[in-house]
């Protein structure tokens, strides 16, 4: 299998698919596709329709979009339990899941995930604090449930990483939750990557 990924950086949907496929399996690999550069548009489309990253190739069969990757694995890697396997529970996950792939707008746009610049003293706006609370209520609902690490885990881990950009915003529980996120060893893994990175995008 190969996962097509962007900037370790910046890239916030691939780190979701790739932290989801490492729970999984070692046995992959990874291609980079450079964003933000001129060359990118052309490379990710000859890559896959969409035109995005991350993408999935298994043999001949390629897959984008986050969740459907993540739906795809949960599939065929069963007993890596990618979903909780309790129904009510497996439900609360995926729509927290749906929730963080495609609602909390403000944050998305105002505070990208940038893993080589932590504590950034800018101001944000009321909606993406209010976005910040609204992860509290997600991480203390799902605290309280005491699972094992699943899809929930690894589709936080970008607003963890945005949330230490841009501290000062979360209550204590999910503080945290998210250093344990930012001290797991495949996310330690990823930020090495990042680390190592030389291209900047400004936002
Ligand atoms: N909903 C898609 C979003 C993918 C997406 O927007 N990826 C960004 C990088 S994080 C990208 O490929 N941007 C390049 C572009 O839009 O040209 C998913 O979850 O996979």
């Amino acid at each position: 299998m190969k996962l097509f990924i962007g900037n370790y950086n910046y890239s916030s949907w691939s780190l979701r698919a790739w932290l989801t496929l490492k729970s999984c399996t070692n046995d992959f690999q990874v291609e980079l596709i450079r964003l933000g550069h001129k060359t990118s548009k052309d490379t990710l489309l000859s890559s896959n329709p969409s035109g995005k990253v991350p993408c999935l190739v298994d043999q001949k069969l390629k897959i984008w979009d986050t969740l459907a990757i993540c739906e795809y694995l949960n599939e065929l890697f069963p007993d890596k339990f990618i979903l909780p396997i309790e129904k009510n529970t497996r439900s609360f996950v995926r729509s927290c899941c749906a929730e963080m792939h495609s609602e909390l707008r403000a944050l998305r746009k105002e505070c990208p995930m940038e893993i080589n610049k932590p504590n950034q003293q800018k101001e944000i706006s009321i909606r993406s604090i209010n976005e910040f609370h609204r992860l509290d209520q997600m991480v203390d609902e799902y605290s309280s449930l005491q699972l094992e690490r699943n899809l929930f885990d690894y589709f936080m881990t970008p607003f963890a990483v945005r949330a230490r950009c841009f501290p000062g915003h979360i209550n204590k529980n999910t503080k945290k939750y998210f250093e344990v996120l930012l001290n797991h060893p495949h996310f330690l893994e990823w930020e090495k990557n990042a680390l190592l990175e030389k291209w900047v995008i400004e936002y």
